[in-house]
């Protein structure tokens, strides 16, 4: 009975959060939002919102394979904080990530191909050993990161991962909300970011963070999916 009633509630939490998607069309720099699409690619769902359930597609890395993404660089200084912002809120139970790049000189055009990239952030699940699974990251409007002093100065890519987990139960049910910025990180330091990583490539979508039910059983910890966070 205890189980049944369980898996009802999950059942109707799962289907009640089945529609809201998002987007992240801006970033946060010195405490000032910008304008949607100016500093971020504009990403092939910046209308429908729908989610890359592919983890081997191309449009895992910045989603803007229907035009290729163009953007205006805006800086940042190394050890100082930045943000990036949804068109919402980050609706559904999941995970956040949020990776950057190097481009070799402008980032304007550039296509971020290769293992270079490495992750500055993360909002993990919190689990405690099965009695329940919560989302830090679940209803936040977006996430804001300091940047670590010891980043390079130069152009970089930041790509914004929003794994969205409530119907991940099934391989390629995981919903990736991505969308990549350009920034100019400026006064940086001399630090060798890393381990770093081929988007895609990075994941398989057999994760067990990405292939998981969340709802029942309750999972006793969750592995966040990615390298480590390089904090310089
Ligand atoms: C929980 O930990 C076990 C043992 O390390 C691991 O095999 C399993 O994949 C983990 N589960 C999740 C959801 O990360
Ligand atoms: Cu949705």
């Amino acid at each position: 009975m205890k189980s049944f009633t369980k898996l009802a509630v999950a059942l109707a939490v799962l289907a009640s959060r089945a529609a809201a998607h998002y987007t992240f069309p801006s970033l946060v720099v010195d405490g000032t939002t910008t304008p949607a699409w100016v500093n971020v690619r504009m990403t092939n769902n910046y209308e429908t919102q729908a989610p890359v359930t592919d983890v081997t597609s191309p449009d895992l890395r910045c989603y803007d394979s229907a035009e290729p993404g163009t953007a205006t660089t805006i800086d940042v200084a190394a050890g100082q904080q930045m943000g990036i912002m949804s068109d919402g809120t980050i609706y559904h139970p999941g995970v956040v990530n949020v990776y950057m790049a190097k481009a070799p000189d402008s980032v304007d055009g550039w296509a971020g191909d290769g293992d270079v990239w490495f992750k500055v952030y993360q909002i993990s699940a919190v689990t405690n050993g099965g009695e329940s699974i919560t989302f830090p990251a679940e209803g936040l409007p977006g996430v804001t990161f300091t940047l670590p002093s010891a980043l390079p100065s130069g152009q970089y890519l930041v790509r914004m991962e929003a794994i969205a987990l409530h119907v991940a139960q099934t391989f390629g049910g995981a919903q990736f909300y991505i969308s990549c910025g350009q920034v100019e990180v400026t006064n940086g330091g001399s630090g060798t970011p890393g381990p770093t990583v081929a988007i895609p490539g990075v994941y398989t979508g057999y994760e067990p963070g990405i292939l998981i039910n969340i709802n029942y059983p309750i999972p006793t910890n969750y592995t966040q999916p990615g390298p480590a966070v390089w904090s310089g």
